[in-house]
């Protein structure tokens, strides 16, 4: 299954708060930020690093999924433009949603308020999901960066105009790590995702003709496939397993023939077909949703 990556548009963002522990020196393998995602704010202890190869570690403490995208201010703009640009955005935002204004409005204002420069995008972990931690390492160009969280919540408006945006200082520096060894590699086109090396990342490839080695495919964990349908533009969505444990019993053929054992082992699929700690070991998996 091809994953996609929302698009984003203009962006800015803003307010203070995040932060980010700026550490320099050897590589031990640490993060050189630790960055928390709650619903709705980034928390950490400081809001700088130094320039070169870091570490982000980004914890999801909250009940959401959420996403931590970096993009850097170029030398020709400023935060304080960026800034007053969300400001200008929340406040018509909040014009439509009210009626005060009309979408043609809105669309017009926002043109005239929007920077003449563009972000650029600066990477990130990108999503994790509730309770989950994920690790990024990357390259950071020094500058005054913005972070934000582009996922949207139930009635669809994106976390960043819930408070999820961040300022981040990158320090010029000639330190940092080297940059990290890759275990798999990724080619990405216009819809299109290819990958080599190993399976670790649950992704699966067959260069051969032998359908015994299966195609191409990849073994979602339940949290990332709730992810991939919610980013489709899908809500209230449920996992279910199919098959669930009930295909581990031993003689499992002989067993489905017999009414009343086939009955047990079905009763033990609906019992546990939404136990988060069980989805995962079923060989299957239903995903179901509503078009928002
Ligand atoms: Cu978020």
């Amino acid at each position: 299954m091809i994953r996609r990556v929302a698009g984003l548009t203009a962006v800015g963002v803003v307010l203070a708060v995040s932060g980010l522990a700026a550490q320099e020196g050897a590589d031990d393998g640490r993060p050189e930020l630790e960055i928390t995602a709650l619903d709705y704010e980034f928390r950490a202890a400081a809001a700088e690093v130094s320039a070169g190869w870091r570490t982000v570690e980004f914890h999801n403490e909250g009940e959401e999924t959420h996403v931590l995208e970096l993009f850097r201010i170029p030398e020709d703009g400023t935060y304080r433009e960026v800034r007053r640009f969300y400001g200008v955005l929340d406040t018509l935002r909040a014009d439509l949603e009210a009626g005060v204004i009309d979408s043609a409005t809105y669309r017009k204002t926002l043109k005239e308020h929007t920077p003449s420069f563009e972000l650029e995008r600066a990477g990130g972990p990108g999503m994790v999901a509730p309770g989950r931690t994920t690790h990024a390492t990357s390259r950071l160009e020094p500058g005054t960066h913005v972070m934000i969280c582009y996922v949207r919540d139930s009635v669809g408006t994106p976390h960043l105009f819930r408070g999820m945006r961040g300022r981040l200082e990158v320090e010029p520096s000639s330190a940092g790590k080297e940059p990290p060894e890759s275990d798999l590699e990724v080619t990405l086109a216009e819809y299109e995702m290819t990958v080599e090396g190993d399976l670790e990342s649950g992704e699966h490839r067959n260069p051969t003709d032998n359908p015994a080695y299966f195609m191409d495919t990849f073994f979602h964990h339940p949290d990332e496939l709730k992810v991939e349908v919610e980013d489709a533009g899908f809500e209230s969505v449920e996992l279910f397993a199919i098959e669930g444990i009930s295909y581990m019993v031993d003689d499992f053929d002989a067993n489905w023939e017999v009414e009343e054992n086939r009955e047990f082992l079905l009763e033990i699929v609906e019992k546990t077909e939404q136990e988060p700690s069980l989805i995962g070991a079923s060989p299957h998996i239903l995903c179901v949703g509503v078009k928002a």
